[in-house]
């Protein structure tokens, strides 16, 4: 599946970005003392005199005496954004390879410097209108070379420092302050996507509603910051047990969102077990007081096309309903009968009506134990279409 590591640029385990989303993280150069330089110079005396000078200013070069070597290393993944570029070289000159970085490389912008025994005027415009930033000609003072290079590091620290502001802006729009997860309309936005993409390959997708049980009372007894801790190290735990494409939102308050692309029935519910027993075995330190919580799971799979974004987690929604009322600390799987119900008949109608999910209820089925032989304690049932009230063997013994 076409994926990439996106999540939280928290430092923990990432989840899942489609790679058509925009959400993508841009690397900047911030933190790096010395900024890197490429020189592609084919006068071995001028190439190695101004390699040292370079050490000498405190840059880190890469040195090359080519244009075709100089674009190999342009292509590579984060190449130097400082590059000095002699004109005249064998294989791609310095003109042309100015082009090449202004059309056709990736967003990083490369302050380029072109030296050159050339000196008239209109090889100066022609240079600037290739793309270099700056033009020296040779023989040139090195002190004057040393202004020019600091001059280019001022513009890609600020290029720095805007890209970063523009990152921090897009994680504040796109994620949750509190637990670093997915806010709730990225969450949607990448989860309509991601049903999308399904429909087209043909693959099925499984969501989970998560809510804490009684989370309530964590704040009460304990305090809002410590509820604020176990928020966030139950939105830790969730992104642990997670693969690196699947994606985690903060829905609400204690309630999360987790979308599990390309996965069957059966680990389905083994995730959302083991996401279960992982917070149930946690326990947070605060004040003196050990604090521990337990989560009740709605689990969806949505075959590819069958309904939409918010059907689904109306679907979920229904599950969690039965979790939380069969004692909580549990998972309650939706089966299929159930969906294709929901999907004919509209699925937010179908949950507002309270009669049938009266009715739904005397439909859920316990399967505690059954079939979990890696997960020991497993709790999970299945919602059933109303008329079918049994449920066969196989079906209990899905995971
Ligand atoms: P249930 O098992 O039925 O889900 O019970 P509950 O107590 O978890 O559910 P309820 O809806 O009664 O309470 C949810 C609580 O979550 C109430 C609210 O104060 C708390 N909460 C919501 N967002 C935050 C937050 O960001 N930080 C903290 N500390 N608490 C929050
Ligand atoms: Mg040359
Ligand atoms: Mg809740
Ligand atoms: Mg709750």
């Amino acid at each position: 599946m076409s994926a990439a590591c996106y999540a939280a640029s928290d430092g923990q385990k990432s989840s899942y970005e489609p790679d058509h989303m925009v959400y993508s993280h841009r690397r900047t150069r911030l933190g790096d003392a010395s900024p890197r330089v490429l020189l592609a110079e084919d006068d071995e005396v001028v190439r190695l005199l101004l390699e040292k000078c370079l050490h000498g200013w405190g840059y880190q070069v890469v040195a090359v005496k080519n244009g075709i070597e100089a674009w190999e290393i342009l292509r590579q993944d984060a190449p130097p954004e400082l590059v000095i570029l002699d004109w005249k070289m064998p294989g791609i000159d310095g003109i042309e390879l100015c082009g090449r970085v202004r059309h056709g490389l990736s967003d990083f912008y490369h302050y380029v410097l072109l030296i050159t025994g050339k000196s008239h005027k209109k090889n100066a415009a022609q240079a600037l209108e290739s793309g270099a930033d700056d033009f020296l000609t040779k023989p040139f003072d090195l002190s004057e070379l040393q202004s020019k290079l600091k001059v280019a590091t001022r513009i890609l620290s600020l290029q720095d420092r805007l890209i970063q502001a523009r990152e921090d802006l897009r994680d504040q729009a796109t994620k949750d302050g509190l637990t670093g997860l997915w806010n709730r309309v990225t969450f949607l936005d990448l989860f309509q996507r991601e049903l999308g993409r399904a429909a087209r390959s043909k693959a099925t997708t499984g969501l989970l509603l998560i809510d804490l049980d009684h989370f309530k009372q964590v704040n009460d007894t304990h305090g809002h910051l410590a509820g604020d801790l176990v928020l966030k190290r139950v939105a830790g735990r969730l992104k642990n047990v997670l693969r690196s494409y699947d994606f985690v939102g903060r829905f609400g308050g204690e309630e999360f969102l987790i979308a599990l692309p390309d996965t069957s029935r059966n680990h389905l519910c083994n995730i959302a077990e083991r996401i279960r027993l992982s917070v149930a075995n946690l326990a947070v330190h605060y004040g003196g007081a050990k604090i521990k919580s337990s989560l009740s799971v709605g689990a969806v799979e949505v075959m590819p096309g069958e309904m939409s974004s918010l059907d689904a987690i109306a679907v979920a929604d229904v599950a969690l309903y039965h979790a939380k009322n069969s004692g909580r600390n549990c998972t309650v799987y939706c089966q299929r009968p159930w969906q294709e119900l929901l999907s004919s008949e509209g699925a937010c109608r179908a949950i507002c009506n309270e009669c049938h999910v009266e009715l739904l209820k005397q439909c859920v089925v316990s399967a505690a134990g059954k079939g979990t032989e890696n997960l020991p304690g497993s709790r999970v049932s299945w919602l059933m279409y109303p008329y079918k009230t049994e449920v066969s063997y196989e079906e209990r013994a899905i995971i």
